[in-house]
């Protein structure tokens, strides 16, 4: 296998309805008027732009709670409709690269990759691990879920039957994790997956840990690689405006080292950015932000430093 797409489409994906603070539905229309599409041109990509997306709204009155996950029929709507999404592009052979929004999003952008590319692996850079089920979720934000849904593990929730466990355990690898919740690190440790937290990035450096975390779910660099980044891996003086940020994260270059090395592999058919909230921090800390997550695509898009 060798990616080829030389043409690369934006979903922009307005929703926040996985998790409770507005505003990240803003961010792909703020990433876009700070001028990412000119730029991922500027690399020599044929650039189409799909969105931003008017979901479909789904009243809250008839959303109520599925247990304690919040907004289940939207999240799972809106999910749905950004896996066909994913999956039309990648078919033509377009690089879909989706902007969010929330990190629920990525329950549709695996979903659509992985049915166009089954044996695609998943590397997954975020502070947290998204892998809660419907049992261990303590706050019902189905941001920090998306993994158990694709994984196929916990209990079923049939507003989300559409959602095929495409995705095997061992296809799977984190980078950047530093709030992962207990009930999420039984289930890293029951099923056996890879995770790079930041103490292996402060033990190895950042170089091995990529090396490592290709090593393990794409030993002869030759499947498929969709890169679902979510901006709080960053530390949160680097990209601040984010809703959940962590101390202690990925530098700048850390996180760009990563973009960097898996353009490099020839193997990216996809690629998320994901949780960039405008509406948080000052005006200087959103252009920070903004300017950061543009340049972490351009790096997984090919751009160099020389
Ligand atoms: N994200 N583990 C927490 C939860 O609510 O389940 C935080 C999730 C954060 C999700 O940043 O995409
Ligand atoms: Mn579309
Ligand atoms: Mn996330
Ligand atoms: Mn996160």
């Amino acid at each position: 296998f060798l990616a080829e797409p030389k043409t690369a489409t934006i979903v922009g994906c307005p929703f926040s309805g996985g998790q409770p603070r507005p505003g990240v539905d803003k961010g792909p229309i703020h990433l876009v008027e700070a001028g990412l599409i000119d730029q991922i041109a500027e690399l020599g990509w044929k650039v189409n732009f799909d969105g931003h997306h008017q979901f479909e709204e789904v009243d809250a009155k008839v959303d109520p709670p599925i247990g304690i996950l919040k907004n289940p029929r939207l999240v799972s709507r809106v999910t749905e409709a950004v896996a066909q999404a994913v999956s039309s592009h990648a078919r033509k052979g377009e690089l879909p690269v989706t902007l969010g929004g929330d990190h629920s999003l990525a329950m549709g952008t695996i979903s659509g990759t992985l049915s166009v590319y089954p044996e695609t692996c998943v590397v997954w850079v975020d502070a947290h691990a998204d892998i809660n089920t419907a049992e261990s979720t303590g706050s019902g934000n189905i941001h920090g879920m998306p993994v158990s849904f694709l994984l196929g593990i916990g209990s079923k929730v049939p507003e989300f039957s559409w959602v095929k466990p495409l995705l095997k355990a061992e296809r799977l690898v984190y980078i950047g994790l530093r709030d992962v919740d207990a009930g999420e690190k039984r289930i890293l440790r029951e099923n056996n997956i890879k995770a790079f937290s930041m103490h292996e990035v402060d033990k190895y450096g950042i170089g091995k840990v990529v090396e490592m975390a290709l090593d393990h779910v794409n030993p002869n660099r030759d499947l498929p690689i969709h890169l679902s980044f979510d901006v709080d891996a960053l530390d949160p003086s680097v990209a601040p405006s984010t809703g959940t940020p962590v101390r202690g994260g990925l530098t700048f270059r850390e996180g760009h080292y990563i973009c960097e090395a898996i353009y490099e592999t020839g193997l990216l058919v996809a690629l998320d950015l994901m949780e960039v909230n405008p509406s948080l921090a000052d005006p200087a800390s959103v252009q920070q932000t903004l300017a950061v997550g543009c340049s972490l695509v351009r790096s997984a898009l090919g751009e160099t430093l020389l």
